[in-house]
């Protein structure tokens, strides 16, 4: 017991030090409140909305500053495209917390495989400035819009801030799962997990207040134009055209069959 405020003293000195190496990143945010999401007013133009159900924490999804590079960390999450259909997406809005504001965003939009992120993205939209962002939330605008046809399809999302100037962003959580559980990376291993690799966020890699059993995923809905893609329509050029070919062709046989008898 005698020691016991002498601790406290270093741990008070090591916590308020500012030497990177004294600073101590967290994985969850359990305190915050998120603000909005900022859904447009026009419905029409939502293609995918999952901001219901807040799960009351959030998941670091942030690239740092370069002394802080093995924190860098990335959130993602599904959604199915119909089959069919092709989305032309335009916009992502999402939902979080953070400490300060961000410089840029980054969004890539990956093809599904098998539960994760396929290797290689549909459309990467890397160091954007097209936002608006409210305590943590971002109203995303693509700078074009990224088309996709039938299938599932990975949102992944993160912020660029430094640390010193805008400490810690979360992407926040969501208590009801749809379609997978959304995953989480820190290539890094900053943050002392087993995720290294796209993973469940809650159920593996632990983080956002997530536990052994207990599936999430994240706050995000979409904006663009959902089309049906037509078949070019045959008007009466391609098909006198295509008319005048069939006759040639019947012609150019006829002359051979005489030939041969
Ligand atoms: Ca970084
Ligand atoms: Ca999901």
């Amino acid at each position: 017991m005698k020691n016991k405020p002498l601790y406290l003293a270093l741990t008070t000195v090591l916590a308020i030090s500012t030497s990177s190496s004294a600073v101590q990143l967290v994985t969850e945010n359990p305190q915050a409140t998120p603000s909005g999401p900022n859904l447009p007013a026009n419905t029409a133009a939502i293609l995918y909305d999952q901001t219901d159900n807040p799960f009351g924490n959030g998941a670091p999804d942030q690239d740092f500053e370069a002394a802080f590079d093995a924190y860098d960390a990335f959130i993602a999450d599904d959604f199915v495209v119909p089959n069919g259909y092709m989305w032309s997406i335009d916009g992502v809005i999402t939902v979080g917390t953070t400490g300060g504001p961000a410089n840029t965003v980054s969004v890539w939009f990956y093809p599904d495989n098998g539960g994760v992120p396929a290797a290689t993205a549909a459309c990467t939209y890397t160091g954007l400035t097209t936002f608006t962002e409210t305590n943590g939330s971002f109203t995303v605008n693509l700078p074009t819009p990224c088309d996709l046809t039938g299938g599932t399809y990975w949102m992944a999302f993160q912020t660029q801030q430094d640390f010193a100037a805008s400490g810690q962003h979360f992407f926040s959580n969501r208590a009801t799962v749809s379609g997978n559980e959304a995953v989480w990376q820190n290539p890094g291993g900053g943050f002392g997990t087993s995720c290294s690799t796209w993973a469940p966020a809650g159920t593996v890699c632990g983080v956002g207040g997530g536990n052994a059993t207990t599936p999430y995923d994240f706050l995000f809905a979409l904006t663009g134009q959902s089309v049906v893609p037509q078949i070019p329509a045959l008007n009466w050029v391609s098909l006198s055209g295509l008319a005048g070919g069939l006759a040639i062709l019947s012609l150019l046989a006829l002359r051979r069959r005489k030939k041969l008898y």
